[in-house]
């Protein structure tokens, strides 16, 4: 780590208090100037550093700039095995990610941007990702031995995941539009996009790469006309480390299920969030929409559906429509 990423993670860790030059400059085994300069180099980073004669430097805690130090300070031990690279911008973190681990990155290899100029969606819709008020971000998975039913868990844990990371850092309930779209107060605040690589001659998992993108403020310009009446945000305004807070919660959550769950914890909790069980949908069959009862989720995520004709079907992709 370089003098400025030590003298971050100092700040991060003590948000709001004052350190002289000097105490820094101890702490960290270099010089006064070295401070300085490292201070300057933060400012000019984005970095609302209040500089105080006799008092010293103090990073406001109204900063909220992603950051490896400022997602770190939040990260439990099970998150221990992952390494992070935090980006201002890139086209897209699945597709970094997903070269990365064709290069060949190893599991928990973590990649978060600020901003994305060609976030991705599913079937080649795109993703909304404007800078200063977003998280994407993009894991390399490689678990053991998974099945491409199986691969389907992945984004599943990560949907029960990102749910619960918006409610321990916002206390609003998350809900789960099957099968990837997470919703708050009913509307669309988190985006799931797992895409996996498997072997041809096993046909087991050679790698996932699991993106995932939030709206944690509401964009500095709004969001774009055509998702405007879908699209929300998990704070209504500006929340003191909330960039930050809401990605490594993420990651605690996520790291949690996929170190130590077994599939009927997540699932069942999965199940709980359903926006459609028990709803009236559309399945968007190609060509023609068929009006459809939700009645279960499977163990592997598919859903269960019954049409009006009575006869009934297992959903394990395709697209759903309901009103919310
Ligand atoms: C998704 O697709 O919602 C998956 C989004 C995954 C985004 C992450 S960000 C990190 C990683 N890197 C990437 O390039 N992608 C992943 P889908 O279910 O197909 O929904 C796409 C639709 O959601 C669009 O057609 C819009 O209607 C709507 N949408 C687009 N941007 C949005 C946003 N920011 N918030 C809410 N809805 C949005």
């Amino acid at each position: 780590m370089g003098t400025k990423e030590r003298l971050l993670s100092l700040f991060e860790n003590h948000k709001g208090i004052f350190f002289s030059g000097e105490d820094i400059a101890e702490k960290l085994g270099i010089s006064r100037t070295a401070v300085w300069k490292a201070v300057k180099a933060l400012q000019e980073g984005g970095y609302q550093i209040e500089a105080v004669r006799n008092k010293g430097y103090c990073l406001s805690v109204e900063t909220d700039i992603l950051s490896v130090q400022g997602i770190q300070k939040y990260l439990k031990e099970v998150c221990s095995a992952l390494t992070l690279t935090v980006m201002p911008s890139l086209d897209s973190t699945n597709t970094f990610a997903r070269e990365k681990a064709a290069a060949g990155a190893p599991d928990g290899y973590t990649v978060i941007a600020g901003s994305q100029t060609g976030g991705r969606g599913r079937r080649g819709r795109s993703f909304y990702s404007p800078s200063g008020s977003g998280v994407y971000m993009s894991l390399v998975l490689r678990p053991r031995h998974y099945s491409s039913a199986q691969a389907v868990r992945l984004t599943t844990m990560a949907a029960v995941a990102a749910c619960e990371a918006i409610e321990a850092v916002s206390g609003k309930q998350a809900l789960i539009k099957w099968v990837n779209d997470i919703y708050v107060e009913g509307r669309k605040v988190c985006g799931i996009l797992t895409e996996a690589s498997f072997g041809l001659e096993d046909g087991f998992l050679e790698y996932a790469v699991l993106g995932i993108g939030f709206n944690v403020t509401p964009p500095a310009q709004g969001f774009p006309e055509e998702i405007r009446d879908i699209a929300g945000s998990v704070f209504s305004r500006k929340e003191n480390d909330g960039k930050n807070r809401l990605a490594a919660e993420f990651l605690n959550h996520f790291m949690t299920f996929y170190c130590t769950a077994q599939e009927t914890d997540y699932i069942e909790n999965y199940r709980q969030r359903s926006l459609v069980l028990g709803r009236e949908i559309q399945v968007l069959l190609p060509g023609r929409p068929k009006k459809a009862a939700a009645l279960d989720i499977d163990n592997s995520c598919r859903l269960i559906v019954k049409y009006e004709d009575g006869t009934t079907d297992c959903l394990s992709s395709g697209e759903i429509s309901i009103k919310i």
